[in-house]
């Protein structure tokens, strides 16, 4: 038998590693559990596959297993395959493998894409930067175009496979209570896995706020940079009302000054201010990007407002901590209709106790998560729908009221995805109004 190469997934990342193969002339076999996978059509006529389950001698017996992020390594045939001395890996070390241009790798739990999405942005007025990974445009679709840099931005899910993967910098940017549900030990385990990314990267930055993100195995050829709210090397610093970016004592700009919202977004800024000057950046070229950088679709989207009344899409907060920030966002003054719920992921909601216990916010529960957020939040009005809660919410508002849809939790359960349901939030916010 030839070498036997086993791709697990198709899905966008799937599609990916059959494109990579093909193109080296090796022909892959491909399999995922689900019935009916997305993108069955695009497999070429030369490869066998194998749909609805997984195929045991197909992994028992492969040379090498690629796995998409959405398979846990931790699935039994993986385990015996491993076992067995099977390789395993996943497309972001397959990338690596593949290219020599340098890798600027992004992880944490929240704010990923906007950081990747900002350095991105940077790092293509001066340089060339190829943008890809989790963000939603698979690493290896990025080899075809010969790039400076790759800004990748790397889930945990992904650095579960990765093996000699070494990023020129790495960053981690906070880590929080998510995707429990994957990791049997807890936030423990899922803080290990992040950590990963440090490993063999010349340049590692992580957030001096927050411990879970501190680089553990330090290394003397290694560089360590950190940021934070009044600690670390890239500063946020609040004066009055003021946010004021600043290093080694200088003040560097005036966040207030920029389309930026919130302070988190304000530390992300930091983050990728560390990233620009450790390219070499000129500070000019950075600032005025950071400046003028517009959030993301989905992520405190301001979408509406009609009779004093926002309506606000965030329907990127897939986990507690992204909703905390929308609410530190919006402070306690405003009377706030909160849209919780989707699948929690075995996420700890009472860990926003602090703010919903708040007389001024009106929660409105739908999905799987509705029992648990319930059960910690009486106060929640539970609803089938996100449409039903807006349609109840509709008749209720008044002037300076906002309605904030903030789920802390995945929409697998209702939605295609986290677009598709702040696309439907867009929808029915207009048909209400
Ligand atoms: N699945 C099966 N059986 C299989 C294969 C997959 O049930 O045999 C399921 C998975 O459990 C998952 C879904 O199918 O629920 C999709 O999995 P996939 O690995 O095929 O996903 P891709 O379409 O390749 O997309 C993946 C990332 N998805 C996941 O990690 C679940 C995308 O991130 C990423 O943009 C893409 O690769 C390119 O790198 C999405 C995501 O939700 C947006 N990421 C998580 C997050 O950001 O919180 C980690
Ligand atoms: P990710 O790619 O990690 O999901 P995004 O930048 O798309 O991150 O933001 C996802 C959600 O997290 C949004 O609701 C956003 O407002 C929030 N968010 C962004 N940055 C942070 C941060 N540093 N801390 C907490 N929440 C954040």
């Amino acid at each position: 038998m030839t070498k036997k190469i086993l791709i697990i997934g198709l899905g966008i990342t799937g599609i990916s590693c059959i494109k990579f193969f093909i193109k080296k002339g090796i022909i892959p076999y491909v399999m995922d559990s689900r019935i009916n996978p997305p993108y069955i059509e695009e497999i070429p006529s030369s490869v066998k596959y194998c749909i609805g389950s997984f195929n045991k001698d197909w992994i028992l017996n492969a040379n090498l297993i690629v796995i998409s992020p959405g398979i846990s390594l931790f699935h039994p045939l993986l385990i015996d395959a491993a076992k067995k001395g099977i390789k395993i890996i996943g497309d972001i070390e397959l990338f690596y493998n593949s290219t020599k241009t340098p890798i600027i790798a992004i992880t944490g739990t929240n704010g990923k894409s906007t950081v990747t999405n900002m350095i991105g942005k940077i790092i293509n007025n001066y340089y060339s930067a190829g943008i890809g990974g989790n963000i939603g445009y698979p690493a290896l679709d990025l080899l075809s175009s010969f790039q400076n840099f790759y800004v990748i931005e790397i889930s945990s899910f992904q650095l579960e496979t990765i093996k000699k993967f070494k990023p020129f910098i790495s960053v981690i940017l906070n880590i929080s209570s998510d995707h429990i549900d994957r990791y049997p030990l807890g936030i423990k385990q899922y803080q290990k896995t992040k950590l990963k990314i440090y490993k063999n990267s010349s340049i590692c930055i992580y957030n001096a706020n927050d411990v879970l993100t501190y680089p553990n195995n330090l290394q003397t050829n290694q560089q360590y940079i950190s940021f934070g709210i009044k600690k670390g090397k890239y500063q946020l610093y609040k004066n009055h009302n003021n946010n004021y970016l600043k290093i080694n004592n200088n003040i560097i700009l005036n966040f207030n000054n920029t389309k930026l919202i919130g302070t988190h977004n304000y530390v992300n800024a930091l983050a990728v201010l560390a990233i620009a000057d450790a390219l070499n950046i000129p500070r000019t070229i950075s600032l005025k990007y950071i400046c003028n950088y517009q959030l993301n679709n989905h992520t405190l989207q301001i979408i509406y407002k009609k009779n004093g009344v926002t309506w606000i899409n965030d329907s990127k907060s897939t986990n507690v901590d992204s909703t905390k920030a929308a609410l530190n966002f919006l402070g306690k003054n405003k009377r706030i209709w909160l849209l919780l719920g989707g699948y929690d992921k075995n996420c700890e909601f009472h860990l926003l106790k602090k703010y919903l216990m708040n007389n001024k916010i009106n929660i409105y529960c739908f999905g799987l998560a509705s029992k648990k957020i319930m059960s910690l939040y009486p106060k929640a009005i539970p609803v089938k729908t996100m449409a039903d809660a807006i349609k109840k919410i509709s008749k209720l508002l008044k002037r300076d009221d906002i309605v904030l849809l903030s789920p802390a939790c995945s929409s697998v359960d209702q939605f295609i995805d986290f677009k598709d349901r702040g696309t439907k939030f867009i929808e029915l916010v207009k048909q209400n109004n």
